[in-house]
This record gives C-alpha cells, structure tokens and sequence, in this order.
C-alpha cells in the first residue's frame, strides 16, 4: 500500500508524493496511504510544513474511475480531503498536468495550492453523470465564489494555471518540476511569504443570481442531463456549515451514482479506450510522413484540413482546375473556422497554407507519398480505375486507403499489386470535426497496415474503430437497417416530425428525417438504387423519399427535404404531408396513432438488432465498438452509452419478446439474430460479450 505514496523528510519539509500511474488517480491504496502519510507527517517533530506532489506526467486527475459500482472501500476521498484540511501542520500542493476531479478535491483539501504554468485544473465528474463527491462544490465556492463555481463545475470544463488564479483555486504560479517548486514554496510558507488557510472554514457568500443563470445555462446546454443541476444544488447548499455542506453533497452525489446516465457515461469513456485494444496492437506501424489525397470534394478536403491540423503535410488531386479551386477554397474555410473557433493559432493556420498543402490534377504527384487516401465519387468502376493508376504510379511502400462509405475493399484491392497495403479509412462528416474512424481491413490486409491505420487514426485525435468488410460496415450497415423502420412507422401514421421529436427526446442531437435532410436525400436515393437488384421481395417498400427526390428536393443542399428551409429556418413542408398522404393511400393503409414510445421502442430495437447481426458477422470486435462507432459517428446520446449498452438496460429477453410481436406485422423485417435469442435464453448481456 505504501508505494503509491511515500513520505520524504527534506529539512523540515515533509514532501509526500502520490505515485500511481499513468494518471494518479485516486484509489483506494492512495487515499489511504495519504491519510498515513500526513499522520507520519504532524507526528514528526523535524517537520513544519507538508508539501503533495504527483509523480509523473500528472497530479492526481481523479478518482479511480475503475472502482465505480464496487463495494467502496474506506476511507472516501472525502474524508481523505478533511484529513488533509484538518492537518495541524501547514500542507500545500504543487499542482502539474491535469489536476482533476478527485485531484483537485485533494488539492482543495491542502492549505494552499500552487500550479505550474502548463496545469489544468477542472471538475470533469459531470462528464461521468455525477457529481464532485470530495468537497469540492463546498470548497470551490468558498474560494471562487457561488456563480464561477457553478459555472466551471456543471460544466466540466478545464482552467488554465491564470484562470484558477484569477478565480482563486491557485495561490500560486510557479515555473519548474513539482518537486523543486514544492521545497520552495514550502520556505515561502516559513518566511510568512505564501498565506496557509482551511478552505474549509471560509464562508461562502449566497449568490442566487448567480445560481439561477448558472441553471438557465445547463436547461438550455443539457436538458436532458441530472447531474449538471445537481451540480447547482450542491453549489448553492455550500453556504451551509462545511459538515452539513458535505452531507448534502453526498447525498446528491449518491442519486447521480444512482442513474443511468452514469453508468452510460462511464462507459463511453471506457469505450473510448477499448476500441483501441485489436489484434493488431502489437504491430508496429508503418511511418507515414506525407500524405496524398485524391479528391477535394467535401470528404477528401475534410481529410486533407484533418491531416493539417495533425501537422501532417499534404498533397491533393483533383481531376481539374476547377475542381482545385473548389478544394482550396473549402480548406481555407475549414482552417478559418478552426482559427475563429480558437482551435488553430494564426501563425499555425499561416504556415499551413505556405508550405504544408500541395495541390495538383497529376496522380504522377503522389508518387512519394507515404499514404494516399482516394475520396472520390461513391462509384466502384471510378475507384477500381483510380487504385489500378495509383497502383503504377505510387512508390512500392505506399499505403492506399479509400474512404468508402460502403463498398467493398476488397475488390479494390484487388485491382493493385499490393492488396496487403490496401485498407479502408471511413472518415465521416465534416471529417475535420467529427472523431469517428472507420479502419475497414481487407481479407488481406497487412497486420501492420491495421495498426498504421490506427496509428494515423491517433495523430489525427480520431477514435478508430476496426471493421471488418460488409456493406457500409458497422455504422452505415446499422444505419441502413433501422433507418428503414423510420420510414415504415411514418407510412403506416406517425408524422416524421413525430418520428424526429421523439427521437430528439430519447437524447438525439437530430431525428432521421432532419439527418436525412442535413446529409443530402440523393445519397439514399442512390444507394436504394444500387440495392434496388438485391432488394428482397419480402422488404417493405416505402417511396416517400423517392418521390421527394423525384421532386429535385435533397433536403438542406436544395432549401427543400423533409422538411422546408426557404425561410432560413426548419419549417414543415406541406408538398410532403401530400406525397405521404398519397403513399399511404396507394399502400391502402389507414394510418395509426404512435406513442413516442412505441417510436423510441421500434427504431432502438431495430438499431440494436442488426447491431448484434454485425457481432455476430465479425463486422465488429465487441459490443463495445459499435457503441463506439454509435457515439462518435452518429450523435447517439452519450449518456446512454451507446446502442448496446442501452440494450442491456432493457434486456436481451424484452427486445426479443418485441421483436417476435412485431414480426406478426412484417416478419422479414423484424428477424430475431440468434446471438440475440441466446442471450435471452442464458441471461448473459453484451457487457459481458466485453469482457469475454
Ligand atoms: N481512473 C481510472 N483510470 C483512469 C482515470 C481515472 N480517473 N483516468 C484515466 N484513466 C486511465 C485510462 O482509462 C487509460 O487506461 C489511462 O489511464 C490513460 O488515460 C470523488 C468521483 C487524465 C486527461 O474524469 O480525462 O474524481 O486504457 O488514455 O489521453 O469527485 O484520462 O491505458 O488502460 O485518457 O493522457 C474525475 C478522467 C473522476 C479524469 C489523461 N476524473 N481521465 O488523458 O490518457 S470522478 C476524470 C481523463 C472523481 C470525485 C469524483 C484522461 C486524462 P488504459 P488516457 P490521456
């Protein structure tokens, strides 16, 4: 227990140090061992002032996340930090990295708090669906006020060293490592130079002004969130006296615990580290230097700006001038709105432009470059054309990936030499912004490809996520399938904008009519028409959309979709309302009223359906992934963790009863997978497909 803190006695400074990689972060032996420490701290009579610091690359970033829904284990972080604040000797911490959570509770808990310049501090517990539950919505107001604290609190977000200054959660900036800075300012406490005080034991001012506009902002941020208004009503408790202040928070903090917004939370977090654990992990990948991309339409300059950002320079080809000039301007646009959204420095967005990105219409100058990435036109004869010219024109070592929303990488691969350094890399829209990698690996992909893949999926500070070869892999394959069901409800009574609302309700950024709009509505077109041979009798065939493109109307790229955008705003479209009434009519179908939640139930089930198909096909790794792809690709809620950890809320059983009730009305439509009926026979759920 003892080697995740040690004690130094360093003259009269006790230098306590907390050393539990990779983060620090709070479990059991570390608060324990602290609470020894600073006993064997105030019991030394050489010792006059006590100083924590974090070993490694951070000071504690929070509680042990992995003891979450465990039997907990004395002492709580909470007694942890009165321990500390009840020291009869003076303690300080010495803050670096990503002081966090738990970490900064720890630190609220010393006497006094000192920050390199590069810290970080914040509460980020709202992100886990809970609440700070060490003292820190009672300390934090004391120190920064009730509105500061409600505000950085409810929403998680991070302060730099001269933000917690200005809002009193430093004391101190100091340049150096933890430990030299800790010795000094430790002296500083000595000379009278640096004030020591029980935050504890402040005041906080009641701010109700404050406390209203901080929960107007969360209603209009998080509607749907618990935890970001009790994060208010802890904070605008903390003018209670400190022990009863505490209570209140535990007691908040236990409801939050309490959800499933948490245990959704939780996971999406841990989801977000898992998908990066393949067979392929081990491999080295392969240096990728410069990068060639061959289309500069929306996907191939969003690629192109993404690779930018990741300080990786680029070539792109278009077939022709105008086609350049279309892809310059787009990638102009994408870095301004990066220098405008504060994520890109000027300087940085000026170096870009002045020698990191090449354009040309030659394929011939690719020929260098370490990785080529094709986003072409969604064509099959126009990519197998493009990989066989790469194939000649390309240095032996190259790596050729297509960004394919759908088709098969393994034909195209096989129309090069090289179909051991042929992958898929399905970025998605706007791919300079959302986080979403598909690494698609082909039935003879190089193991080591796979793993430059995700290599490259890292530097450009995407979530890569392995997929096998099916049509549209695991997202688009999910997609296409419950994205069906939206139709037929609408067809057989609910309105889409129903259909929408409830949708946005369940947690949706988006309903499916308002997606299909934003995404363009001739990309369904096209794809039923080039599934149109392979569609099986037996599918229900809705054209509501069809006709509507039949129309020219695409959705938000042509002012009218689903719905009507003329007047700058999302209005009903009344030309529609007549298509489905006819739709309906030539289908002889009277329509039926919907609850919400038979909408939610079908279009779920549907999701979570073809989602255990694509584990059953080996599309995927684990469940795991495709709540993955769920939540960093498709706006799926992330504190319902995605897809299938919400099935197991509902469990396998239920979803198979509903599914063999709805199979009365469209049997095809709702097949039970047999990995679906086997968990419901055995009770096992796809937490545990996870861990297996
Ligand atoms: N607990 C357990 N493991 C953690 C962890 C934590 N808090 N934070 C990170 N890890 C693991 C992570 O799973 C990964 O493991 C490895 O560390 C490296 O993480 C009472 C209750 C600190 C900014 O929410 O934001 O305090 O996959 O890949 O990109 O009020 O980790 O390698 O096996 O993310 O450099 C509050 C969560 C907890 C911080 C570092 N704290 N962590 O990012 O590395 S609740 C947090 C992060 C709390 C108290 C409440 C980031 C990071 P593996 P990484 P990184």
């Amino acid at each position: 227990m003892s080697d995740v803190t040690t004690l130094e006695i360093l003259g009269s400074t006790a230098l306590i140090t907390v050393d539990n990689p990779p983060v620090n972060a709070a479990s059991a032996a570390v608060r324990q061992g602290l609470v020894n420490r600073i006993d064997e701290a105030n019991s030394n009579d050489a010792v006059d002032v006590i100083a924590i610091i974090g070993a490694g690359r951070t000071f504690t970033a929070g509680a042990d996340i992995r003891e979450f829904g465990k039997t907990p284990v004395e002492p709580m972080l909470t007694e942890v930090c009165s321990h500390i604040e009840a020291s009869a000797k003076p303690v300080i911490a010495v803050l670096h990295g990503t002081t966090l959570g738990g970490g900064l509770e720890i630190a609220l808990g010393c006497h006094a708090r000192i920050g390199v310049p590069t810290v970080q501090l914040g509460f980020p517990e709202v992100s886990l669906g809970i609440i700070p539950g060490a003292g820190g919505t009672q300390r934090a107001p004391r120190l920064s006020g009730m509105g500061a604290a409600a505000e950085y609190i409810a929403s998680g977000r991070r302060l730099s060293s001269d933000e917690a200054l200005a809002k009193g959660l430093l004391d101190a900036i100091a340049d150096g490592e933890p430990r030299a800075i800790a010795l000094d300012q430790a002296e500083r406490v000595r000379q009278g130079d640096l004030a020591t005080r029980r935050v504890g034991e402040l005041d906080a001012s009641l701010d109700p002004d404050a406390i209203t506009a901080a929960r107007a902002a969360v209603a209009k941020r998080a509607p749907l969130l618990v935890a970001p208004q009790r994060c208010i009503d802890a904070v605008a408790d903390s003018t209670l006296e400190l022990s009863a202040g505490l209570a209140r928070e535990r007691e908040l903090f236990a409801e939050c615990m309490a959800t499933d917004q948490h245990k959704g939370l939780v996971h999406a977090f841990f989801a977000e580290r898992a998908v990066q654990k393949i067979p392929e992990a081990s491999e080295t990948p392969r240096p990728i230097e410069s990068l060639g991309v061959v289309g500069g339409g929306t996907m191939g300059s969003g690629i192109a700006t993404s690779a930018l950002f990741a300080g990786l320079p680029v070539t792109l080809v278009e077939m022709n001038a105008d086609g350049l000039d279309r892809a310059r301007t787009a990638i102009a646009g994408n870095l301004a709105g990066a220098v405008k959204r504060g994520k890109l420095s000027q300087d940085k967005h000026d170096a870009i432009l002045a020698s990191a990105l090449t354009f040309s219409t030659d394929l011939a100058d690719l020929a260098e470059s370490d990785l080529v990435i094709e986003a072409v036109f969604e064509d099959m004869d126009v990519k197998k054309d493009i990989f066989a010219k790469l194939d000649t024109l390309c240095k032996p070592t190259a790596l050729l990936a297509s960004n394919t929303s759908y088709l098969d990488i393994n034909v195209i691969a096989a129309c090069t030499n090289r179909p051991t350094q042929v992958l898929g890399l399905h970025f998605f829209s706007p791919a300079h912004i959302m986080r979403l990698l598909e690494v698609v690996v082909g039935d003879q992909t190089a193991p080591d490809v796979v793993a430059t893949g995700f290599a490259l999926g890292k530097r450009l500070r995407k979530v890569a996520v392995r997929a096998g070869v099916c049509d549209g892999f695991i997202g688009n394959r999910i997609l296409g399938h419950f994205r069906k069901v939206a139709d037929y409800m609408m067809l057989d009574g609910a309105h889409y904008s129903q259909i929408d609302a409830a949708l946005e309700d369940f947690g949706f950024a988006m309903g499916p009519f308002a997606v299909s709009d934003l995404a363009g509505l001739d990309i369904g077109w096209a794809t039923r028409k080039r599934l149109a041979a392979t569609k099986p009798a037996a599918e229900r065939d809705v054209g509501v959309s069809d006709r509507i493109c039949e129309n020219g109307w695409f959705g938000r790229k042509t002012q009218r979709g689903f719905y009507d955008y003329r007047s700058g705003k999302k209005a009903a479209n009344p030309d529609v309302d007549a298509i489905l009434e006819a739709e309906r009519q030539a289908a002889g179908i009277t329509p039926a009223a919907f609850e919400n939640s038979d909408i939610v139930d079908r279009y779920m089930t549907a999701m979570i359906a073809e989602a255990t198909r694509v584990i059953e096909d080996g599309i995927a790794l684990r469940p795991v992934d495709v709540d993955t792809v769920f939540l960093f690709g498709y706006g799926f809620p992330r504190q319902r963790g995605g897809p299938l950890h919400y099935a197991d809320t509902l469990g396998a059983a239920a979803l198979v009863a509903r599914m063999e009730r709805w199979a009365e009305e469209d049997a095809h439509y709702w097949q039970v997978p047999a990995l679906l009926r086997k968990m419901a026979a055995d009770g096992s759920t796809f937490a545990d497909l996870n861990r297996a």
